[in-house]
């Protein structure tokens, strides 16, 4: 059972990112489906990001000659690692995946629409330009605690986080294990450590549903 001022963060359950699309595959990303929508039912306050790129997002390693994707380039200025094609806006790529029940989400916020910028994380891009609203959506709707799942840890999720340590000093910040998965082990073993070091709690689902016992 969770309480009435705790709130869910399903962070980019995309097409894009589990396996079979091919875009920029998640390794076991389908896994986190079943855990999320069993988390769902549990929180009042149910929301999503959606990574969404236009077409010729600066972070492709398409449009940068020369380099082939998860090579180091620079964008806007920011050391960015570079991703292929992914979550274009419109494409099948870009849609949650239809085993997340979508049904139970109250709002979705979009990111990272702003071709020389990426943004990781569903409250701001990386420059911090382009801000989402979603730290007034939480603050409005009275939210005490934050529960972080979905794709992918070391980066989306890693930096959703943290951004809301920062950006909401009052809540307590959570982010469920088996409701996520990294790009890469290596990234996501350090994205557990920063995210400890920032007093994000690490947990697992059973510690909020129960052990079904
Ligand atoms: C993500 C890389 C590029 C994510 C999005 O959702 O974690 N990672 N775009
Ligand atoms: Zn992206």
């Amino acid at each position: 059972m969770t309480a009435r001022d705790a709130a869910l963060l399903v962070v980019d359950v995309q097409n894009g990112f589990i396996s079979e699309e091919r875009e920029l595959p998640v390794p076991g990303g389908a896994d986190v489906l079943p855990v999320i929508n069993a988390l769902l039912k549990r929180f009042p306050v149910r929301i999503a990001t959606q990574d969404w790129h236009p077409r010729n997002h600066g972070s492709f390693a398409s449009r940068h000659p020369g380099k082939k994707p998860f090579d180091l380039g620079t964008l806007g200025g920011l050391p960015q690692t570079l991703w292929p094609d992914h979550c274009v806006q419109g494409t099948r790529g870009a849609e949650l995946h239809p085993g997340l029940d979508q049904t139970l989400l109250q709002a979705v916020f979009r990111k990272g629409y702003d071709p020389e910028v990426d943004s990781y994380s569903g409250f701001s891009d990386n420059a911090g330009r382009n801000p989402t609203g979603l730290d007034g959506a939480l603050r409005s709707r009275g939210v005490k605690r934050l529960y972080v799942a979905g794709l992918a840890l070391d980066y989306c999720v890693r930096w959703s986080a943290l951004d809301a340590r920062r950006l909401l000093p009052d809540v307590e910040v959570f982010v469920v294990l088996d409701a996520t998965r990294p790009v890469d082990p290596r990234t996501g073993a350090e994205a557990k450590r920063e995210l400890e070091r920032a007093h994000v709690r690490l947990i697992q689902s059973r510690d909020v549903l129960g052990s079904g016992t």
